[in-house]
C-alpha cells in the first residue's frame, strides 16, 4: 500500500483552520503538543512553511511562557514539563530556538522539578511519572544544560521503575508499558547510561509486542496501535534491535491505518484519523526507513536529525565513550590506580 503524503500534509494544515470546532476548543489545554505533532510530521515529510506561518507560530509559542520561565499548553495556562518540552522542540523545528527568552532560566525551571529521590514532578503540584524524567532530560539535552540536575539520582530512580520483564512503568512497581519504556530508554540514552538496561530482555519483550496484524501493542494481550510504532520502536532503535521485529509487516500496518481520501492516520485500520497518530505513524515509517521520507526522525529526541544538527545536539548521546563514575558495574570500571611506591 502506498504512502499518501500529500493528503497527510493537507490534513495537518487543515487542523489549524478548524478554530470554530468543538474538537479545537476541547483540546486547548494541549495545543502546544498538538502543534509539535503536526509541525514535526511536516518536517519529516520535508514540507516548507511560509515566513508568515513561522512568525505566527513563534509568536504564539512565546505567548505561552509564564513568569516561572516554564510553558503552558496554551496562553494563560500553568507551566508544565510536557508543554515546556513541546515549546522548546517547536522553536527548534521552526529554526527559532534563539528567540527563547533566557534559556538558562528555562533550564533552571526544569531542573527545579527534580525531587531528592531523582524523580521529576511534571509541575509545581508534583505528580511523578517517568514521562517527566524524559521531558526533563530532553529539554536539558536540547538546551545543553544537563549539568543542572543530578543524573546519577535520576538513573537510580529509573532503575527502581524497571520490572523483571526488563520493561518500565510510570513509577516504581507499575506495569511495563511501551510508552513509559520510550521515556525511560530515551532518558537513559540522553544520560549515556544504557548500562542500566538489560537490553536483550527488554528487546525480547518489545519484539513480542508485534501482533498478527503487523502492528505493535503497548503491553501483552492488548490491541495493536499505530502510536507504539513510535513508543516501542524507538527503544528498539536506540538498542540497535529493530531487526528483532518484522519491519515490513509493521510498515504495512501503519499504511493500512491511513485515511487515503481525507489524509491522516488512525490508531487502527478504519478508525478516525487524528494528528497524534498521524505524527507517530509517519515517525515510525521514518525510523523504519520506509516511504522515502526526506528528513529522518531521531529516536532519542523525537525531532529530525537536521534540527539536532542545527543546534549542535548529539543525535546518539548513548554511543559516546563514557568514563564510569563510582558505583559503576565492575565490567565497566575504570582501570585501578597505579600502585603507590
Ligand atoms: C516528545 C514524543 C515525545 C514525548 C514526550 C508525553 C511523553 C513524553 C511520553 C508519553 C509516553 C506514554 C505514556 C505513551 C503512551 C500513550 C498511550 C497510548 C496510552 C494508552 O494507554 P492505554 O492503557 O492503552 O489506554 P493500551 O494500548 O495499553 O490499551
Ligand atoms: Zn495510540
Amino acid at each position: 500500500m502506498s504512502f499518501v503524503g500529500d493528503a497527510h500534509v493537507r490534513f495537518i494544515r487543515k487542523l489549524n483552520e478548524k478554530k470554530e470546532t468543538f474538537e479545537y476548543v476541547a483540546t486547548e489545554h494541549l495545543r502546544m503538543s498538538g502543534l509539535y505533532w503536526g509541525l514535526c510530521a511536516l518536517d519529516i515529510m520535508g514540507t516548507p512553511l511560509s515566513q508568515e506561518e513561522i512568525d505566527g507560530f513563534v509568536q504564539w509559542i512565546l505567548s505561552c511562557q509564564n513568569e516561572d520561565a516554564g510553558f503552558g499548553g496554551s496562553p494563560g495556562h500553568d507551566s508544565h514539563l510536557l508543554y515546556t518540552l513541546s515549546a522548546i522542540q517547536l522553536l527548534a523545528i521552526l529554526g527559532h530556538l534563539e528567540d527563547l527568552h533566557n534559556p538558562e532560566r528555562v533550564a533552571q525551571y526544569v531542573a527545579a522539578l527534580q525531587h531528592p529521590d531523582g524523580s521529576f514532578g511534571g509541575d509545581r503540584w508534583g505528580e511523578i511519572d517517568t514521562r517527566f524524567t524524559y521531558c526533563a532530560a530532553c529539554c536539558l539535552g536540547l538546551l545543553h544544560h544537563l549539568e543542572l540536575i543530578n543524573v546519577d539520582q535520576a538513573v537510580e530512580f529509573l532503575r527502581r521503575c524497571m520490572n523483571i520483564d526488563g520493561g518500565f512503568g510510570s513509577c516504581p512497581g507499575a506495569e511495563s508499558h511501551g510508552g513509559q519504556i520510550f521515556c525511560c530508554v530515551g532518558a537513559l540514552a540522553i544520560f549515556n547510561r544504557l548500562d542500566a538496561l538489560d537490553q536483550d530482555l527488554l528487546g525480547w519483550w518489545l519484539a513480542e509486542r508485534q501482533t498478527d496484524l503487523g502492528g505493535l501493542n503497548g503491553r501483552p494481550e492488548k490491541e495493536p496501535d499505530v502510536c507504539y510504532s513510535w513508543w516501542n520502536l524507538t527503544a528498539l532503535a536506540i538498542m540497535d534491535r529493530v531487526p528483532w521485529i518484522d519491519p515490513d509487516a509493521l510498515a504495512g500496518f501503519i499504511l493500512a491505518c491511513q485515511d487515503r481520501e481525507e489524509g491522516g492516520i488512525s490508531d487502527r485500520p478504519e478508525d478516525e484519523a487524528d494528528v497524534y497518530h498521524t505524527f507517530f505513524g509517519i515517525a515510525g515509517l521514518s525510523l523504519l526507513g520506509k516511504c522515502d521520507l526526506p528528513n529522518k526522525i531521531n529516536p532519542v529526541y523525537a525531532m529530525t536529525e537536521r534540527v539536532l544538527a542545527r543546534y549542535h545536539v548529539d543525535p546518539a548521546p548513548h554511543k559516546k565513550p563514557r568514563t564510569p563514575g563510582p558505583g559503576s558495574r565492575p565490567d565497566q570500571a575504570a582501570p585501578p590506580p597505579p600502585p603507590s611506591s
